[in-house]
């Protein structure tokens, strides 16, 4: 199991030497500062899973310490637990404005203490599960299970915020769209498992190929497709001859069997449609296949 790390703050090191002793007891790791100005510093450091906070401090107070934290990105959701002599309603009520989970006053009892550090520990480390499941989610929804890249309903999102930026700041954009020839006779010859195999190693060539700024999809089955901002149409049309040709020449992990891929190519026009830009691509497209496939149009 990890251990978590609980940052206590009090200016009396005997607080400090007790809460210490009963926190290590439980399993915890600890950290400490006398102030807040400190614990701002030790907090940064070792990121912690809980901070218990006294109020009354030099320096800085606890209150003050923790709406500091509270605008730290990666402090912001660290639970802070106030711990102190103040107990008016009126501190209580500050202590949660600041943003603090839960409000103990001294003295305090052990097993208590330990309950709702306990609590706050749990809740914390569950929503840490979710914010990562969460990012997760959120990549597994803009990609394409088989190849990894971006899938159609991203592109088309992508390709739409690219020409604004194309348009607004008069700078070409670009995109290919390639589809595999005759690629049913793959599946038909070797079996899809093959096929698959294949549509992974084209994206592969394709990822390889491209620069951190394009953007490369799986427009649909053996179809891809690639945004290339900030390019001109010949440039786009040489990355995507390089293509192809590095696709003709790549053994696609069955004895003898290669694949060609033809495309076509097209450079946006100022406030055109999406769809109209994408049908000019996919007709140059069209046009590789009828003049004899592995090859691109622009
Ligand atoms: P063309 O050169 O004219 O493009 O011929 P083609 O055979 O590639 O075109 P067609 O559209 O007739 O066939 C596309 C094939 O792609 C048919 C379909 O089974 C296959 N395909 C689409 N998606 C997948 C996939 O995810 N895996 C596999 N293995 N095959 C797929
Ligand atoms: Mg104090
Ligand atoms: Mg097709
Ligand atoms: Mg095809």
């Amino acid at each position: 199991m990890s251990q978590e790390t609980i940052l206590i703050v009090d200016d009396i090191p005997q607080n400090l030497q007790i809460l210490g002793q009963v926190l290590s007891q439980e399993g915890y790791r600890v950290a400490v500062a006398t102030n807040g100005l400190q614990a701002l510093d030790v907090a940064a450091k070792v990121v912690p899973d809980l901070i218990l906070l006294d109020v009354m401090m030099p320096e800085m107070d606890g209150f003050e310490a923790c709406r500091r934290l509270k605008k730290i990105d990666e402090l912001v959701n660290v639970p802070v637990i106030f711990l102190t002599a103040r107990n008016s309603t009126e501190d209580v009520v500050a202590g949660f404005e600041v943003g603090a989970v839960d409000f103990i006053s001294k003295p305090f009892i052990n097993v208590e203490l330990l309950a709702r550090v306990r609590t706050q520990v749990r809740i914390n480390t569950l929503m840490k599960e979710l914010e990562q499941k969460n990012k997760e989610l959120e990549e597994k929804a803009v990609h394409d299970d088989l190849t990894g890249l971006f899938n159609h309903g991203y592109m088309f999102e992508r390709l739409s915020y690219c020409q604004q930026l194309s348009w607004r700041y008069h700078t070409p954009l670009s995109v290919i769209m390639f589809d595999l020839d005759h690629f049913k006779q793959v599946n038909d010859t070797y079996g899809h498992q093959v096929g698959d195999t294949v549509l992974q190693k084209v994206s592969n060539v394709i990822k390889n190929a491209v620069r951190q700024v394009d953007i490369a999809g799986r427009y649909g089955g053996e179809e891809f497709m690639i945004i290339c901002p900030e390019t001109s149409l010949e440039n786009t049309f040489m990355l995507a001859e390089r293509i192809r040709e590095e696709i003709a020449n790549t053994l696609m992990g069955v004895e003898g069997l290669t694949v060609t891929i033809s495309g076509g190519v097209a450079e946006s026009h100022e406030n055109e449609p999406v769809e109209r830009l994408f049908n000019r691509a996919d007709e140059l497209l069209y046009k590789s296949k009828h003049s004899g496939r592995n090859m691109i149009s622009c």
